[in-house]
């Protein structure tokens, strides 16, 4: 039996969810995972297979001591099914059904929404360690090598979280759905991953720690929104996945953090005050900061994509469902149906960016990207106070929304990163100041060497300021099997 905060460790996936009293889901899963396992050893991290890796593995869901640290190898790493303990007599926080019963079973009239809502979130998680699956490679030291696979068996485990739900609640249609997860895959001209970030390369360190700073910025936000909604597994298994996913942004934050601050101290060492003579700032073999703020560009502008039309209806519905609320949703104090309100909307209006009022049940994407871009200067304002200690006269900064967009208002048009439109011509011609160029990515490339030494980091990066799980500078995070 599970209480819902002791896991049951015995079977073969690890489950708080009664798996062992529930023989066809137990068997849907145990027929999917040769088929996921297949997939890690080919689309996963490439080589370290056999090596043991310190990660931690959630043990308990409960705000105490969910996760053990210890050597795993990845494919036998512990994934399971997780979700935070259930709340009794949770109502419907928001949307047309508010104050009833949280839902325990799929409400008919909305299972195809529900399920697009499944899919499109599950796609993303083995989407993020197919891009990733070069990097180690190359990584710049055991701490970050360790970190990388932490972060992608948490991945892995959040495509568990998903299939779990489809296998559960959608029958067949789930089955097949957590078959196409597996055959999807991310760049595949034929088979391509669901949302554009997601098939976009993840080259090099930079990229990565980028992405997850960003990107996985998006998971945090889309995992609040479905953390509030009415059909409570879908509620419980997002709030477990958010304890993981706290740690992934740490990563991509205190990673470009180390670079930034292993960059200006190169540049102290060497005399250098001017930021921009990008020249002599690469003989130091570090990365120049133009070229960390035409990185944060890029995935900002990538990322800002994947919360889909500024106006949407599809947002509308589901919020109206009640199957995705708001970011806080039950912190808000306004009526949580929103049928009359308005929330103001940057739209391109006659060749001008302007804000307007527009019905707020139509522009939840809006204001979740809103959220998404507050959330992300606080991580900004704590790279720029190292440049500021550092005495040096550069700060990052968030490029204008409109920048380089794919989805929604913005998309038809270039602007720059100040917001200014410009026509193609205009922008062709400065894009090499905004975005990374070939001459960018091959610079960073060169300084992605390996550095297998414990202890030891490559020089573009500076050590993290404490270890995992309060481990020695030194320790071996990552025993490579020879
Ligand atoms: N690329 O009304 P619209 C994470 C499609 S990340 C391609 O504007 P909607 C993670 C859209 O599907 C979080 N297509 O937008 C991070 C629709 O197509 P259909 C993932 C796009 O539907 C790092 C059409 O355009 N979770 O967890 O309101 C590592 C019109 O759509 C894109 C979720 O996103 C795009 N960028 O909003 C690992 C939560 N954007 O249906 C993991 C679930 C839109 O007309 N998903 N389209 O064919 C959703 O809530 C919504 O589907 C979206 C889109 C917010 C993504
Ligand atoms: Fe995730
Ligand atoms: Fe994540």
């Amino acid at each position: 039996m599970s209480d819902a905060t002791t896991v049951d460790y015995d079977g073969l996936i690890p489950n708080n969810v009664g798996l062992n009293d529930d023989a066809r889901v137990r068997r849907a899963l145990e027929t999917w995972y040769p088929g996921y396992l297949d997939w890690w050893r080919t689309m996963g991290p490439e080589g370290f297979q056999d090596a043991l890796v310190y990660l931690r593995t959630a043990v308990g869901v409960g705000a105490e001591g969910w996760a053990r640290f210890g050597y795993v190898k990845m494919p036998e790493y512990r994934w399971g099914v997780l979700l935070a303990p259930k709340s009794e007599g949770r109502t419907i926080p928001f949307g047309a059904h508010k104050g009833e019963p949280a839902w325990q079973e799929v409400p008919g009239e909305y299972r195809a929404m529900l399920r697009r809502l499944l899919v499109i979130q599950g796609d993303t998680e083995p989407a993020s360690v197919e891009q990733q699956r070069h990097l180690g490679a190359t990584a710049p030291s055991q701490y970050d090598l360790r970190n990388l696979f932490q972060v992608n068996v948490e991945e892995g485990r959040h495509l568990w979280a998903m299939v779990y739900l489809l296998q559960k609640y959608f029958g067949r249609d789930g089955r097949e759905e957590s078959e196409e997860l597996l055959r999807r895959h991310s760049g595949d001209p034929d088979t391509p991953r669901m949302l554009g970030a997601f098939n976009e390369r993840t080259p090099d360190w930079l990229s990565f720690f980028m992405f997850t700073f960003f990107t996985d910025r998006d998971g945090k936000m889309q995992l609040h929104a479905l953390a509030q909604s009415g059909f409570d597994p879908l509620s419980r298994t997002c709030r477990f996945m958010l304890t993981e996913e706290a740690h992934h942004m740490f990563v991509g934050e205190t990673g470009i953090q180390r670079i930034i601050q292993r960059t200006c101290e190169a540049m102290r060492e060497a005399g250098i005050d001017d930021p921009t003579d990008v020249e002599r700032v690469r003989t130091l073999g570090v990365i120049d900061l133009p070229t960390i703020q035409k990185k944060a560009n890029l995935h900002f502008s990538l990322t800002l994509d994947l919360f889909g039309s500024e106006i949407s209806t599809n947002a509308a519905n589901v919020f109206n469902a009640g199957l995705k609320g708001r970011y806080h949703e039950d912190r808000l104090t306004d009526d949580h149906r929103l049928l009359h309100d308005t929330y103001p909307v940057l739209r391109l209006k006659d060749g001008a960016v302007v804000k307007e009022e527009v019905p707020a049940l139509s522009s939840l994407n809006m204001r979740l990207r809103d959220d998404f871009v507050a959330d992300t200067e606080a991580g900004i304002a704590r790279w720029n106070r190292v440049l500021e200690r550092a005495g040096i006269e550069f700060r990052i900064r968030l490029p204008h929304v409109a920048f380089n967009r794919r989805i929604g208002e913005f998309a038809a048009v270039h602007a720059d990163t100040d917001g200014r439109l410009s026509d193609d011509a205009t922008w062709q011609a400065r894009k090499a100041e905004m975005l990374p160029t070939a001459d960018d990515y091959r610079f960073v490339q060169s300084l992605m060497r390996p550095m297998r030494e414990p202890g030891s980091y490559s020089n573009w990066i500076a050590p993290p300021r404490a270890g995992i799980d309060n481990k020695p500078g030194d320790f071996e995070y990552v025993k490579i099997a020879t």
